[in-house]
Protein backbone atom coordinates (compact mmCIF):
# COMPACT_ATOMS: atom_id res chain seq x y z
CA UNK A 1 0.00 0.00 0.00
CA UNK A 2 1.61 3.38 -0.76
CA UNK A 3 1.54 5.86 2.16
CA UNK A 4 0.02 8.45 -0.04
CA UNK A 5 -3.22 5.86 0.28
CA UNK A 6 -3.62 6.78 4.15
CA UNK A 7 -3.11 10.34 3.92
CA UNK A 8 0.50 11.05 4.86
CA UNK A 9 2.61 14.06 4.29
CA UNK A 10 5.68 13.65 3.88
CA UNK A 11 6.85 16.90 3.17
CA UNK A 12 10.02 16.96 5.48
CA UNK A 13 11.32 13.90 3.60
CA UNK A 14 13.64 13.65 0.84
CA UNK A 15 13.09 10.79 -1.93
CA UNK A 16 16.25 8.52 -2.66
CA UNK A 17 16.77 10.15 -5.97
CA UNK A 18 16.45 14.00 -4.27
CA UNK A 19 19.30 12.91 -1.57
CA UNK A 20 21.64 11.60 -4.07
CA UNK A 21 21.16 14.13 -6.29
CA UNK A 22 22.12 16.71 -3.67
CA UNK A 23 24.67 14.75 -2.25
CA UNK A 24 26.19 15.19 -5.78
CA UNK A 25 27.34 11.13 -6.07
CA UNK A 26 25.64 8.54 -7.09
CA UNK A 27 24.73 5.15 -5.48
CA UNK A 28 27.93 3.26 -5.67
CA UNK A 29 29.63 6.06 -4.17
CA UNK A 30 27.43 6.23 -0.96
CA UNK A 31 28.63 2.20 -0.82
CA UNK A 32 32.31 3.23 -1.66
CA UNK A 33 32.69 6.39 0.06
CA UNK A 34 31.06 6.11 3.17
CA UNK A 35 28.25 8.54 4.66
CA UNK A 36 30.72 10.94 6.21
CA UNK A 37 30.70 13.82 2.97
CA UNK A 38 27.01 13.20 2.02
CA UNK A 39 24.90 13.63 5.23
CA UNK A 40 23.29 16.48 5.84
CA UNK A 41 24.71 18.16 9.28
CA UNK A 42 20.77 19.14 10.00
CA UNK A 43 18.41 16.79 12.74
CA UNK A 44 22.11 15.21 13.65
CA UNK A 45 23.11 15.73 16.97
CA UNK A 46 26.96 16.65 17.93
CA UNK A 47 28.89 13.85 18.21
CA UNK A 48 32.41 13.02 18.66
CA UNK A 49 33.27 8.84 19.83
CA UNK A 50 34.68 6.60 17.72
CA UNK A 51 31.66 6.16 14.44
CA UNK A 52 30.14 3.35 13.36
CA UNK A 53 28.30 4.23 9.99
CA UNK A 54 25.91 1.75 8.23
CA UNK A 55 23.25 1.45 5.78
CA UNK A 56 20.38 -0.18 6.12
CA UNK A 57 18.44 -1.41 3.16
CA UNK A 58 14.66 -2.49 4.35
CA UNK A 59 14.09 -5.42 1.97
CA UNK A 60 11.35 -8.32 0.95
CA UNK A 61 13.10 -11.53 0.75
CA UNK A 62 12.37 -15.34 0.96
CA UNK A 63 14.21 -17.00 3.25
CA UNK A 64 14.48 -20.75 4.64
CA UNK A 65 13.37 -21.26 8.06
CA UNK A 66 11.39 -24.45 7.85
CA UNK A 67 12.33 -27.39 5.50
CA UNK A 68 10.60 -27.06 2.66
CA UNK A 69 9.65 -24.00 0.56
CA UNK A 70 10.98 -20.71 2.09
CA UNK A 71 9.03 -17.75 3.71
CA UNK A 72 8.11 -14.98 2.99
CA UNK A 73 10.06 -12.16 5.18
CA UNK A 74 11.20 -8.59 5.46
CA UNK A 75 14.28 -7.65 6.24
CA UNK A 76 16.43 -5.08 7.37
CA UNK A 77 19.88 -5.73 5.41
CA UNK A 78 22.60 -4.27 6.82
CA UNK A 79 26.18 -2.69 5.58
CA UNK A 80 29.28 -1.43 6.77
CA UNK A 81 30.09 1.71 5.45
CA UNK A 82 32.22 3.56 8.26
CA UNK A 83 34.28 2.79 11.55
CA UNK A 84 35.17 -0.78 12.79
CA UNK A 85 33.75 -3.73 10.74
CA UNK A 86 33.60 -5.84 13.99
CA UNK A 87 31.02 -3.66 15.54
CA UNK A 88 28.27 -5.34 13.30
CA UNK A 89 27.86 -9.39 14.02
CA UNK A 90 25.19 -11.02 11.56
CA UNK A 91 23.62 -13.99 13.17
CA UNK A 92 24.70 -16.59 10.88
CA UNK A 93 21.91 -17.96 8.71
CA UNK A 94 19.21 -15.62 10.27
CA UNK A 95 16.88 -13.40 8.46
CA UNK A 96 16.83 -10.96 11.32
CA UNK A 97 19.09 -7.71 11.41
CA UNK A 98 22.80 -8.36 12.85
CA UNK A 99 23.37 -7.37 16.28
CA UNK A 100 25.19 -4.15 16.55
CA UNK A 101 27.92 -3.78 19.67
CA UNK A 102 28.82 -0.17 20.58
CA UNK A 103 30.47 1.70 23.53
CA UNK A 104 28.86 4.20 25.25
CA UNK A 105 30.52 7.28 23.36
CA UNK A 106 30.36 5.89 20.06
CA UNK A 107 28.42 7.50 17.12
CA UNK A 108 26.09 5.88 15.27
CA UNK A 109 25.68 6.80 11.44
CA UNK A 110 22.81 5.57 9.83
CA UNK A 111 21.58 5.83 6.40
CA UNK A 112 18.08 3.71 5.86
CA UNK A 113 16.75 2.73 2.61
CA UNK A 114 12.60 1.56 2.54
CA UNK A 115 12.80 -0.88 -0.36
CA UNK A 116 9.19 -1.95 1.48
CA UNK A 117 5.54 -1.62 -0.31
CA UNK A 118 4.99 0.30 3.17
CA UNK A 119 6.24 3.06 4.57
CA UNK A 120 8.96 2.51 7.73
CA UNK A 121 11.14 3.82 9.95
CA UNK A 122 13.51 2.84 12.30
CA UNK A 123 13.76 3.06 15.87
CA UNK A 124 16.68 2.61 18.57
CA UNK A 125 14.63 0.91 21.39
CA UNK A 126 15.76 2.12 24.68
CA UNK A 127 18.18 4.92 23.79
CA UNK A 128 17.43 7.99 24.65
CA UNK A 129 18.31 10.29 21.38
CA UNK A 130 16.89 13.94 19.85
CA UNK A 131 13.68 13.57 18.25
CA UNK A 132 15.19 13.22 14.58
CA UNK A 133 16.93 10.60 15.17
CA UNK A 134 14.35 8.46 17.49
CA UNK A 135 12.58 6.81 14.80
CA UNK A 136 9.03 8.53 15.53
CA UNK A 137 6.21 7.27 13.22
CA UNK A 138 5.08 10.75 11.63
CA UNK A 139 8.52 10.54 9.99
CA UNK A 140 8.22 7.15 8.38
CA UNK A 141 9.18 6.99 4.44
CA UNK A 142 7.47 5.94 1.92
CA UNK A 143 8.77 3.17 -0.42
CA UNK A 144 11.93 4.16 -1.75
CA UNK A 145 12.35 6.86 0.29
CA UNK A 146 15.32 7.95 2.81
CA UNK A 147 16.29 8.71 6.49
CA UNK A 148 19.25 9.34 7.64
CA UNK A 149 21.01 9.30 11.52
CA UNK A 150 23.61 10.69 13.43
CA UNK A 151 23.73 9.93 17.25
CA UNK A 152 25.88 9.69 19.90
CA UNK A 153 25.13 6.55 22.34
CA UNK A 154 24.87 8.83 25.61
CA UNK A 155 23.01 4.94 27.76
CA UNK A 156 24.48 3.11 29.94
CA UNK A 157 25.11 -0.32 28.90
CA UNK A 158 22.67 -2.42 28.06
CA UNK A 159 20.82 -4.66 25.65
CA UNK A 160 18.92 -2.62 23.88
CA UNK A 161 17.09 -3.56 20.19
CA UNK A 162 16.30 -2.06 16.79
CA UNK A 163 12.75 -2.49 14.93
CA UNK A 164 10.88 -0.33 12.55
CA UNK A 165 8.25 2.09 14.07
CA UNK A 166 5.81 3.02 11.18
CA UNK A 167 2.69 4.51 11.68
CA UNK A 168 0.40 1.16 11.37
CA UNK A 169 2.19 -1.49 10.15
CA UNK A 170 4.73 -1.93 12.92
CA UNK A 171 3.10 -4.91 13.81
CA UNK A 172 3.33 -6.62 10.46
CA UNK A 173 7.16 -5.38 9.64
CA UNK A 174 8.27 -6.64 13.17
CA UNK A 175 6.55 -10.09 12.51
CA UNK A 176 7.63 -10.37 9.54
CA UNK A 177 11.25 -10.34 10.32
CA UNK A 178 12.64 -6.81 10.89
CA UNK A 179 14.62 -6.82 14.20
CA UNK A 180 18.03 -6.57 15.49
CA UNK A 181 19.74 -6.11 18.91
CA UNK A 182 21.80 -3.10 20.09
CA UNK A 183 24.52 -3.94 22.53
CA UNK A 184 26.04 -1.52 24.68
CA UNK A 185 29.50 -1.41 26.44
CA UNK A 186 30.73 0.92 29.20
CA UNK A 187 33.88 0.93 31.58
CA UNK A 188 31.90 0.53 34.37
CA UNK A 189 30.05 -2.79 32.69
CA UNK A 190 34.03 -3.93 31.33
CA UNK A 191 35.28 -4.00 34.75
CA UNK A 192 32.75 -6.36 36.53
CA UNK A 193 33.92 -10.02 36.00
CA UNK A 194 30.58 -11.17 33.66
CA UNK A 195 30.78 -13.78 30.95
CA UNK A 196 32.67 -12.34 27.34
CA UNK A 197 32.42 -13.30 23.90
CA UNK A 198 31.00 -16.30 22.93
CA UNK A 199 29.53 -16.74 26.30
CA UNK A 200 27.86 -13.41 26.08
CA UNK A 201 24.63 -14.12 24.16
CA UNK A 202 21.67 -12.23 22.37
CA UNK A 203 18.72 -14.51 21.93
CA UNK A 204 15.55 -12.64 20.32
CA UNK A 205 12.65 -14.23 21.42
CA UNK A 206 9.41 -14.45 18.79
CA UNK A 207 6.45 -16.04 18.58
CA UNK A 208 5.27 -17.35 15.28
CA UNK A 209 2.33 -19.51 13.38
CA UNK A 210 3.44 -20.65 9.93
CA UNK A 211 0.90 -22.16 7.07
CA UNK A 212 1.04 -25.41 5.39
CA UNK A 213 3.11 -23.63 3.35
CA UNK A 214 5.73 -22.17 5.25
CA UNK A 215 4.31 -19.06 5.39
CA UNK A 216 4.04 -16.85 8.76
CA UNK A 217 0.42 -16.23 9.46
CA UNK A 218 -0.09 -12.84 10.84
CA UNK A 219 -3.96 -12.51 12.44
CA UNK A 220 -4.70 -9.36 14.71
CA UNK A 221 -7.04 -10.70 17.41
CA UNK A 222 -8.05 -6.66 18.81
CA UNK A 223 -7.78 -8.00 22.13
CA UNK A 224 -4.57 -10.06 22.45
CA UNK A 225 -2.71 -8.90 18.89
CA UNK A 226 -0.67 -11.91 17.27
CA UNK A 227 -0.08 -14.78 19.10
CA UNK A 228 2.13 -17.45 17.51
CA UNK A 229 2.11 -21.42 18.43
CA UNK A 230 5.83 -21.52 18.18
CA UNK A 231 9.34 -20.20 18.96
CA UNK A 232 11.96 -18.34 17.03
CA UNK A 233 14.62 -17.70 18.73
CA UNK A 234 17.24 -15.27 16.79
CA UNK A 235 14.97 -16.38 14.05
CA UNK A 236 15.52 -19.92 13.82
CA UNK A 237 13.10 -22.89 14.74
CA UNK A 238 13.75 -24.83 17.71
CA UNK A 239 16.70 -23.14 18.54
CA UNK A 240 19.18 -24.75 20.84
CA UNK A 241 21.92 -23.55 22.45
CA UNK A 242 24.72 -25.89 22.45
CA UNK A 243 26.81 -24.70 25.49
CA UNK A 244 29.69 -25.96 27.56
CA UNK A 245 29.89 -26.20 31.49
CA UNK A 246 30.35 -22.80 32.05
CA UNK A 247 28.51 -19.18 33.27
CA UNK A 248 26.88 -17.52 30.27
CA UNK A 249 25.39 -14.66 30.24
CA UNK A 250 22.05 -14.48 28.43
CA UNK A 251 20.21 -11.38 27.09
CA UNK A 252 16.61 -12.24 26.19
CA UNK A 253 14.98 -9.48 24.04
CA UNK A 254 11.17 -10.31 23.86
CA UNK A 255 10.92 -9.44 20.37
CA UNK A 256 7.35 -11.00 19.96
CA UNK A 257 4.16 -8.62 18.81
CA UNK A 258 2.06 -9.24 21.86
CA UNK A 259 3.19 -12.75 23.72
CA UNK A 260 4.11 -12.26 27.15
CA UNK A 261 6.68 -14.80 28.70
CA UNK A 262 6.99 -16.28 32.60
CA UNK A 263 10.27 -17.49 31.70
CA UNK A 264 11.57 -20.65 33.84
CA UNK A 265 14.38 -23.23 33.54
CA UNK A 266 12.84 -26.70 32.93
CA UNK A 267 15.45 -28.13 35.65
CA UNK A 268 14.91 -25.98 38.36
CA UNK A 269 18.53 -23.72 37.89
CA UNK A 270 17.99 -20.40 39.83
CA UNK A 271 17.17 -17.39 37.51
CA UNK A 272 19.53 -15.06 38.36
CA UNK A 273 18.27 -11.29 36.80
CA UNK A 274 21.33 -8.87 36.08
CA UNK A 275 20.09 -6.65 34.24
CA UNK A 276 17.11 -5.06 32.55
CA UNK A 277 15.83 -3.09 29.80
CA UNK A 278 18.30 0.02 30.71
CA UNK A 279 21.62 -2.28 31.38
CA UNK A 280 22.68 -3.88 34.86
CA UNK A 281 20.68 -3.73 38.22
CA UNK A 282 22.80 -2.91 41.69
CA UNK A 283 23.14 -6.33 42.06
CA UNK A 284 21.79 -9.66 41.15
CA UNK A 285 18.19 -10.78 42.22
CA UNK A 286 16.62 -14.43 41.73
CA UNK A 287 13.19 -14.96 41.04
CA UNK A 288 10.91 -18.00 41.07
CA UNK A 289 10.04 -17.07 37.57
CA UNK A 290 11.06 -13.75 35.05
CA UNK A 291 7.95 -12.28 33.66
CA UNK A 292 9.07 -10.36 29.80
CA UNK A 293 6.49 -8.42 27.94
CA UNK A 294 6.92 -7.26 24.07
CA UNK A 295 9.64 -4.61 24.15
CA UNK A 296 11.44 -5.75 27.65
CA UNK A 297 15.10 -7.01 28.21
CA UNK A 298 16.45 -9.42 30.84
CA UNK A 299 20.02 -10.20 31.07
CA UNK A 300 20.36 -13.79 33.17
CA UNK A 301 23.42 -15.01 34.62
CA UNK A 302 23.12 -18.87 33.66
CA UNK A 303 25.14 -21.14 35.40
CA UNK A 304 25.94 -24.41 33.78
CA UNK A 305 29.01 -26.15 35.63
CA UNK A 306 27.42 -28.46 37.93
CA UNK A 307 25.44 -29.90 34.91
CA UNK A 308 26.94 -32.94 33.41
CA UNK A 309 27.58 -33.17 29.90
CA UNK A 310 24.50 -34.68 27.95
CA UNK A 311 21.85 -32.52 29.66
CA UNK A 312 19.32 -30.60 28.13
CA UNK A 313 17.18 -28.16 29.42
CA UNK A 314 14.34 -25.95 28.35
CA UNK A 315 13.88 -22.63 28.85
CA UNK A 316 9.96 -22.55 28.82
CA UNK A 317 6.85 -20.11 29.40
CA UNK A 318 4.43 -21.24 31.95
CA UNK A 319 0.73 -21.02 31.77
CA UNK A 320 -0.80 -17.50 33.48
CA UNK A 321 -4.29 -16.03 33.05
CA UNK A 322 -3.09 -13.30 30.80
CA UNK A 323 -6.56 -12.10 29.56
CA UNK A 324 -10.04 -11.86 31.10
CA UNK A 325 -12.26 -14.82 30.46
CA UNK A 326 -13.81 -15.02 27.30
CA UNK A 327 -10.45 -13.63 24.86
CA UNK A 328 -8.56 -16.30 23.47
CA UNK A 329 -8.80 -18.53 26.33
CA UNK A 330 -9.81 -22.27 25.08
CA UNK A 331 -9.36 -21.75 21.91
CA UNK A 332 -5.93 -22.38 20.27
CA UNK A 333 -2.37 -20.01 21.31
CA UNK A 334 -3.27 -17.25 23.78
CA UNK A 335 -1.26 -14.47 25.82
CA UNK A 336 -0.90 -16.79 28.68
CA UNK A 337 -0.81 -20.35 27.02
CA UNK A 338 2.44 -22.58 27.83
CA UNK A 339 5.02 -22.74 25.49
CA UNK A 340 8.64 -23.56 24.92
CA UNK A 341 11.34 -20.92 24.04
CA UNK A 342 14.45 -22.58 23.54
CA UNK A 343 16.62 -25.42 24.28
CA UNK A 344 20.30 -25.72 25.67
CA UNK A 345 22.49 -28.59 25.46
CA UNK A 346 25.32 -29.05 27.47
CA UNK A 347 27.78 -30.86 24.66
CA UNK A 348 31.51 -30.16 27.02
CA UNK A 349 33.48 -29.70 29.86
CA UNK A 350 35.13 -26.76 30.35
CA UNK A 351 36.69 -24.92 33.43
CA UNK A 352 35.97 -21.55 34.54
CA UNK A 353 35.85 -19.65 37.73
CA UNK A 354 33.74 -16.82 37.48
CA UNK A 355 31.42 -15.86 40.38
CA UNK A 356 28.40 -14.38 40.60
CA UNK A 357 29.18 -10.62 41.12
CA UNK A 358 27.92 -9.30 45.10
CA UNK A 359 27.07 -5.98 43.38
CA UNK A 360 26.57 -4.91 39.84
CA UNK A 361 26.42 -1.07 38.54
CA UNK A 362 25.84 1.54 40.74
CA UNK A 363 22.70 4.40 39.74
CA UNK A 364 20.96 6.68 41.42
CA UNK A 365 17.45 5.97 42.71
CA UNK A 366 14.66 8.35 41.60
CA UNK A 367 13.01 9.63 44.97
CA UNK A 368 9.13 10.01 44.60
CA UNK A 369 9.33 12.99 46.91
CA UNK A 370 11.32 14.94 44.69
CA UNK A 371 8.73 14.80 41.90
CA UNK A 372 7.16 18.04 40.73
CA UNK A 373 3.75 15.92 40.83
CA UNK A 374 4.50 14.01 44.00
CA UNK A 375 1.00 15.27 45.06
CA UNK A 376 -1.06 14.59 41.70
CA UNK A 377 0.70 11.77 39.00
CA UNK A 378 -0.17 11.85 35.47
CA UNK A 379 -2.55 9.58 35.05
CA UNK A 380 -2.60 7.84 31.92
CA UNK A 381 -6.29 5.08 31.67
CA UNK A 382 -6.58 2.86 28.95
CA UNK A 383 -10.03 2.19 27.51
CA UNK A 384 -11.07 0.25 24.19
CA UNK A 385 -13.93 1.20 21.53
CA UNK A 386 -13.15 -0.76 18.74
CA UNK A 387 -9.54 0.41 18.63
CA UNK A 388 -7.25 1.05 22.00
CA UNK A 389 -7.10 4.26 23.54
CA UNK A 390 -5.03 6.21 26.13
CA UNK A 391 -7.39 8.90 28.16
CA UNK A 392 -9.46 8.74 25.51
CA UNK A 393 -7.36 9.41 22.61
CA UNK A 394 -5.80 7.67 19.55
CA UNK A 395 -2.68 8.14 17.95
CA UNK A 396 -3.03 11.40 15.48
CA UNK A 397 0.74 12.32 13.80
CA UNK A 398 2.27 15.38 16.07
CA UNK A 399 -0.62 15.37 18.16
CA UNK A 400 -0.07 16.26 21.72
CA UNK A 401 -2.87 16.88 24.47
CA UNK A 402 -2.35 19.30 26.90
CA UNK A 403 -1.52 16.30 29.34
CA UNK A 404 1.16 15.23 27.61
CA UNK A 405 3.02 17.82 27.74
CA UNK A 406 6.18 17.90 30.43
CA UNK A 407 9.45 19.97 31.43
CA UNK A 408 12.71 19.37 30.24
CA UNK A 409 15.14 18.05 33.49
CA UNK A 410 12.01 17.51 35.55
CA UNK A 411 11.61 14.33 37.53
CA UNK A 412 7.69 13.02 37.30
CA UNK A 413 5.79 10.61 38.39
CA UNK A 414 3.36 8.68 35.38
CA UNK A 415 0.59 6.15 36.66
CA UNK A 416 -0.80 4.04 33.58
CA UNK A 417 -3.81 2.31 34.74
CA UNK A 418 -5.36 -0.89 32.69
CA UNK A 419 -8.76 -1.08 34.41
CA UNK A 420 -11.27 -1.99 31.37
CA UNK A 421 -13.17 -4.22 33.23
CA UNK A 422 -14.17 -7.31 31.23
CA UNK A 423 -12.08 -6.43 28.05
CA UNK A 424 -9.11 -6.39 30.42
CA UNK A 425 -5.97 -7.87 28.87
CA UNK A 426 -2.02 -6.84 29.44
CA UNK A 427 -0.72 -3.83 27.97
CA UNK A 428 3.14 -3.34 27.63
CA UNK A 429 3.34 0.09 27.97
CA UNK A 430 6.91 1.51 26.32
CA UNK A 431 7.66 5.47 26.87
CA UNK A 432 10.32 6.69 24.27
CA UNK A 433 13.33 8.85 25.61
CA UNK A 434 15.03 8.76 29.02
CA UNK A 435 14.61 5.11 30.97
CA UNK A 436 12.30 5.08 33.75
CA UNK A 437 12.11 3.32 37.42
CA UNK A 438 8.82 1.83 38.51
CA UNK A 439 7.68 3.33 42.09
CA UNK A 440 4.46 1.08 43.05
CA UNK A 441 2.04 -1.46 41.61
CA UNK A 442 -1.51 -1.79 42.63
CA UNK A 443 -4.65 -4.13 41.43
CA UNK A 444 -8.06 -4.23 41.61
CA UNK A 445 -9.58 -6.64 44.30
CA UNK A 446 -11.59 -8.63 41.35
CA UNK A 447 -8.13 -9.35 39.44
CA UNK A 448 -5.74 -9.97 42.43
CA UNK A 449 -5.75 -13.75 42.02
CA UNK A 450 -4.35 -13.79 38.49
CA UNK A 451 -2.23 -11.04 39.18
CA UNK A 452 -0.68 -13.09 42.11
CA UNK A 453 0.73 -15.52 39.92
CA UNK A 454 2.87 -13.26 37.66
CA UNK A 455 4.00 -10.69 39.95
CA UNK A 456 7.00 -12.18 41.65
CA UNK A 457 7.99 -12.58 38.24
CA UNK A 458 8.93 -8.86 37.53
CA UNK A 459 12.33 -7.51 37.60
CA UNK A 460 11.10 -3.83 38.80
CA UNK A 461 14.51 -3.31 40.69
CA UNK A 462 16.01 -1.47 37.79
CA UNK A 463 15.95 0.61 34.87
CA UNK A 464 12.95 0.20 32.27
CA UNK A 465 11.61 1.50 28.86
CA UNK A 466 8.74 -0.91 28.91
CA UNK A 467 6.36 -1.67 31.79
CA UNK A 468 3.77 -4.58 31.85
CA UNK A 469 0.56 -4.04 33.26
CA UNK A 470 -2.02 -7.05 34.00
CA UNK A 471 -5.72 -6.73 33.56
CA UNK A 472 -7.01 -5.05 36.55
CA UNK A 473 -3.61 -3.29 36.99
CA UNK A 474 -2.10 -0.18 37.92
CA UNK A 475 1.55 1.30 38.11
CA UNK A 476 3.16 4.25 39.20
CA UNK A 477 6.88 5.06 37.56
CA UNK A 478 9.40 8.05 37.99
CA UNK A 479 10.83 9.65 35.24
CA UNK A 480 13.63 12.50 34.38
CA UNK A 481 12.80 13.95 31.23
CA UNK A 482 15.66 15.02 28.53
CA UNK A 483 18.26 15.57 28.55
CA UNK A 484 16.74 16.54 24.49
CA UNK A 485 13.93 18.72 24.06
CA UNK A 486 10.95 18.16 21.49
CA UNK A 487 8.26 15.54 20.25
CA UNK A 488 8.39 11.89 21.90
CA UNK A 489 6.35 9.14 22.27
CA UNK A 490 4.81 6.45 24.38
CA UNK A 491 2.34 3.60 23.46
CA UNK A 492 1.62 -0.07 24.16
CA UNK A 493 4.43 -2.51 22.91
CA UNK A 494 1.70 -4.94 22.06
CA UNK A 495 2.32 -4.10 18.22
CA UNK A 496 -0.99 -4.50 17.19
CA UNK A 497 -2.35 -2.19 20.28
CA UNK A 498 0.23 0.00 19.26
CA UNK A 499 -0.91 -0.09 15.19
CA UNK A 500 -4.77 0.34 16.26
CA UNK A 501 -3.88 3.12 18.11
CA UNK A 502 -2.80 3.11 21.54
CA UNK A 503 -0.15 5.08 21.05
CA UNK A 504 0.75 9.00 21.58
CA UNK A 505 3.45 11.74 21.56
CA UNK A 506 4.70 13.31 24.16
CA UNK A 507 6.75 16.81 24.20
CA UNK A 508 9.56 17.66 25.95
CA UNK A 509 9.42 21.38 26.08
CU1 LIG B 1 -1.85 -2.87 24.64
Amino acid sequence: MAAGRIGKAKKQHMDRREFLRRASIGAAGVMAGGLGGILPAKGGQRTRGPLLGIAIDNERDYWPILPGQETFVQRMVVRHLEGDPNKIQPIPGSFLAPTLRLTKGDTLRCLMTNNLYDPSIIHWHGVNTSEHNDGLPNHDVDQGGVYNYNFPIGNRAGTYWYHPHPNNFTGFQVYFGMAGSLIVSDSEEQSLPLPRGEFDFPLIIQDKRFDDNNQFLYGVNPFIGTIGDRVLVNGKPDFELSAATRVYRLRLINGSNARLYKLVWSNGLPLHVIGTDGGLLDKPYQKPYVMLGPGQRVELWADFRNLPVGTTLTLKSLEFPGTAVGFGGGQGPHNGSAIDVMKVRIDRNEIESLTLPRTLASFERHDYSQCINADRPRKFAFSFDGGWFVNGHSYQEGQVARNEIVENRTLECWEFVNETGSLAVTHPMHIHGPQFQIYRRSCLPEFRSAWKGVREGYVDEGWRDTVVLMPGERVQLLIKFGPHAGLSLYHCHNLDHEDMGMMRHYKIV
